[in-house]
């Protein structure tokens, strides 16, 4: 496999004046004509035209109207050396959608046809220069049977439709706005659509429409509602406005990511659309609401500008990330909102980091793309945004924002152009925050704290550090913003929240006019992507834990706290930790008084997960981390199991379902209060948990239910189980969850029980949403058993990545996620996982994706 270099950009040498497309689709294969106008520019280092295609039959050639056979055709490529100054190229190839297991370009997904261009996907569609700096207007003809293709969709606006001989007809599109190839998309299928619309700042009006299959139509209405606050967002915070007159969202069942931004034609895993109480639970709710938001957003932010080169593919998502995290922490809690965004990005950036995969949120080198639309990309480039917004200003940021669209709408650009921009903008030399798109691997932040009495000074010292990465090392200090607050010893704050600029590599920041020995609040809102250790004693944690004024901090020092007590645990079977049993009680008392908001208490009283504690750890022993957690766990219920009743009581069920923030709260706060009280798997838990279960009217308290019962041995689990399967089994997405659930048990059983679900006959390989409910959910939420001493969770993955390889090349190389880390986890453990990575690595055709990540995991 060949590697690809930022380096080695250079401007294609030709640029495209216009795409014609026509596709007739036939059951048993696709014929695509294109027409493309080519027009040599003028830094053109070769005359020659190379056009990527794959798994297409050519039938027809033409240049400027007339057969032409003066090209060359590889696996790979077609080239036409010498090709000319300006010409029109016409290509008829056929395709077979049918049998494209790999979901890239054009597919067939539950009788509809859809197709997944980005990043490389229009290569099998048609030969085409396939990369992003490439735009053009596309005009798009699609001709099928009407009976069972009713419906087909392209970009842009719908100039044409009529009826053909044979029961077939057609239907033609325009987009007026020059794209790049991986933003074409095309949708037949039989669908039903549900409509809106949303009129502009502008006072234009925007159809709105939501395409699914028949029967799933009642499930569109949140989507619906938060693609129109997402419209109305983007237009208040970032004064954008959406061009066209149609916006068509298209809902599929077998889709490799979660949605995708095509230019008016978005579509989207139907996990990501649907929702409904009965089937849709609250995390659900809100992650249908970010990702509309996010597939929205890219209009802008991806679309009207977008990326010169795949390296650049932060550009885009980090930005985009950013701007849905944003718009829904305005629609609901920022304090949870940037919590839960932290957790996630500490369980999966942080643990990318650590591993052989670790690389830059620009990176330099790649085999395959498809590999890199990672959570360094994607969420460690948001945070990257974050710090340029926190440093900025909001202000500042703004008018940034708008010089970034106004410079490049319409242009293919990079990463340093966009930071260029807050620099120009805000008059700031941002070179040194650069590095932190160039050098990989989580920074460490070391702090620590000195008072003068005498000066009433206080003096915060912080020294940073850079872990050597695969191929980098001796890294730079980085442009860190440490946004710090102060509070006196009875919890006041005394020094609002500053930001701290760290570019040094030790540097020290001192406090005037502080009367007493304060309590530093450091890095509130999280605001770098950073490890932070400081010298803040527990009582110090235990003040900021209930006193500070930034909601973030005060959650973060809870957890500090638990990790502290998690760790003494893991040392000492026997050690001391009533105190922090002690200060639960407190925050269930607080819970139970009503005081602040419940979504926080809830997440106030949940202890981090093992995913995040092996973050924290030299080496990681799951095990041994899940044994001492849950001897704390069972402490706190011992402890406060009256309190935690009357917490569940006090937030039962109104009857009245709702997804406002408030009631979502109230739901997880209850949840959270079961999970507590059950957490000893006894007869009395198993009875809680299903009375939990019968009383439930939604899809949250359903699932919390099964949840506390996946571990437990009583007979209610295989009632409440075979319960939810009768009666949700003709919903896709809810058998997803069932399977999730069972292969989240942390039991003996669970190597038989993922024997039954893998024959299962509701088990399909080919539907990615299957394969990540059964495999993802097991290898990465079960950890305890997936890193079981036996190598039973390691062989299990390994052959399914194995066999996922020749059928789904992108799913297979996400299997491999879980395994990346070995080198971190204790003798026993990593020899097994470096078998299997072994094993993976001898089998024979191995696809690009999968070989690059076994073999960099194994480096
Ligand atoms: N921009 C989209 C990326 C995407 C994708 C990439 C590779 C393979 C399949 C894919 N489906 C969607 C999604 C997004 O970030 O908005
Ligand atoms: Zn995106």
């Amino acid at each position: 496999p060949k590697t690809i270099y930022l380096k080695d950009y250079t401007p294609a040498p030709y640029r495209v004046g216009h795409v014609n497309l026509s596709f007739t689709l036939f059951e048993d294969k696709t014929i695509v004509k294109s027409e493309v106008q080519y027009i040599k520019t003028a830094d053109a280092t070769s005359g020659d035209l190379v056009l990527n295609g794959q798994d297409q039959v050519v039938t027809a050639v033409e240049m400027d109207g007339i057969r032409f056979d003066g090209y060359t055709i590889t696996a790979h490529e077609m080239t036409i050396k010498d090709a000319g100054e300006k010409f029109t190229l016409t290509i008829t190839s056929e395709i077979d959608p049918a049998s494209n297991t790999a979901l890239e370009g054009l597919y067939k997904s539950q009788g509809s046809y859809c197709t997944q261009c980005e990043a490389e996907g229009f290569r099998r569609i048609t030969y085409f220069q396939d990369r992003p700096d490439v735009l053009s207007t596309f005009s798009v003809r699609i001709e099928a049977d009407k009976h069972k293709y009713p419906v087909l969709l392209s970009n842009g606006n719908l100039v044409d439709t009529g009826d053909l001989a044979h029961g077939r007809h057609f239907t033609a599109w325009n987009d007026p706005f020059p794209k790049p190839c991986y933003l074409f998309a095309l949708v037949a299928g039989n669908l039903v659509r549900i409509e809106d619309s949303f009129q502009t700042m502008s006072g234009r009006q925007v159809a709105l429409h939501i395409y699914v299959r028949a029967g799933d139509e009642q499930q569109c209405d949140h989507a619906m509602q938060s693609l129109k606050k997402a419209m109305k967002w983007d237009e208040e915070k970032y004064g954008r406005e959406y061009q066209l007159d149609l916006f068509n969202i298209v809902a599929v069942s077998d889709f490799n990511m979660g949605a995708m931004e095509n230019t008016s034609l978005n579509i989207f895993n139907t996990k990501l659309v649907l929702a409904h109480q009965e089937t849709a639970t609250d995390t659900d709710f809100d992650s249908v609401e970010a990702v509309i938001g996010h597939e929205y957003f890219h209009n802008w932010t991806g679309n009207r500008v977008t990326c010169r080169d795949w390296f650049q593919l932060s550009l885009k998502e980090g930005l985009t990330v950013f701007r849905d995290q944003e718009f829904s922490a305005d629609m609901s809690s920022r304090a949870v909102k940037r919590i839960d965004d932290v957790d996630q990005l500490r369980r999966l950036q942080f643990s990318e980091d650590a591993s052989p995969l670790a690389h830059a949120v620009q990176p330099d080198n790649f085999i395959e793309i498809s590999n890199f639309y990672t959570t360094t990309v994607y969420e460690k480039g948001a945070e990257l945004i974050r710090m340029q917004h926190t440093l900025l200003g909001q202000e500042t940021y703004r008018k940034a924002a708008d010089l970034y669209f106004e410079r490049y709408d319409g242009h293919a650009v990079t990463c340093n152009d966009f930071v260029q921009c807050m620099a120009d903008a805000s008059g700031r030399d941002m070179s040194q925050f650069f590095l932190w798109y160039k050098q990989a691997g989580t920074p460490t932040l070391k702090a620590s704290g000195q008072y003068n009495a005498a000066q009433q000074q206080y003096t915060l010292s912080l020294t940073q550090s850079q872990p050597d990465t695969a191929g980098q090392a001796d890294k730079k200090p980085l442009h860190i913003p440490v946004a710090v607050g102060l509070l006196d010893a009875l919890g006041n704050e005394t020094h609002a929240t500053q930001i701290l600029e760290m570019t040094a590599r030790e540097q020290s920041f001192t406090f005037d006019h502080v009367p007493s020995r304060p309590v530093p609040s450091i890095l509130r809102g999280f605001s770098a992507p950073v490890k932070l250790t400081t010298d803040l004693s527990d009582d110090d944690l235990r003040l900021l834990q209930l006193k500070d004024t930034d909601g973030f901090n005060k959650w973060e020092s809870g957890q500090t706290l638990a990790l502290r007590n998690i760790e003494r645990v893991m040392a000492d079977a026997t050690a001391d930790i009533s105190q922090f049993v002690d200060d639960f009680g407190i925050i269930i008392e607080q819970a139970i008084a009503g005081v602040g908001d419940k979504a926080l208490l809830a997440r106030a009283l949940t202890l981090p997960t093992i995913a995040v504690i092996a973050q924290t750890q030299t080496v990681i022993d799951p095990a041994a981390i899940d044994q001492a957690r849950t001897h704390i766990l069972k402490s706190i219920k011992r402890a406060h199991k009256d309190a935690l009743a009357r917490l569940y009581d006090d937030n039962a069920n109104t009857g009245t379902f709702s997804v406002s923030p408030a009631a979502m709260g109230r739901r997880a706060l209850q949840n959270v209060a079961l999970e507590l009280l059950t957490v000893t798997n006894g007869k009395g838990c198993a009875a809680r948990a299903k009375a939990h279960y019968d009383g439930a009217n939604n899809m949250t308290d359903r699932v919390a239910a099964l949840a506390c019962l996946s571990d437990s041995t009583q007979p209610e689990r295989e009632l409440v189980f075979a319960d939810f399967y009768e009666r949700f089994k003709a919903y896709q997405l809810v058998v997803d969850k069932w399977f999730t659930l069972q292969a989240m048990a942390n039991r003996p059983a669970i190597f038989d029980d993922f024997a039954k679900l893998r024959q299962h006959h509701e088990f399909n390989i080919k539907n990615p949403n299957r394969v990540r409910s059964l495999y993802s959910a097991f290898a990465l939420n079960n950890p305890v058993q997936f890193h079981h001493p036996s190598g039973q969770g390691y062989a299990i993955l390994r052959d399914a990545i194995i066999e996922l390889n020749a059928i789904n090349p992108q799913i297979a190389s996400r299997l491999v996620t879980p395994l990346r880390e070995w080198k971190r986890y204790t003798p026993v453990l990593q020899t097994q996982m470096q078998d299997a990575l072994q094993a993976i690595m001898n089998t024979p055709n191995l696809s690009n994706d999968v070989f690059e990540l076994v073999s960099k995991s194994l480096k």
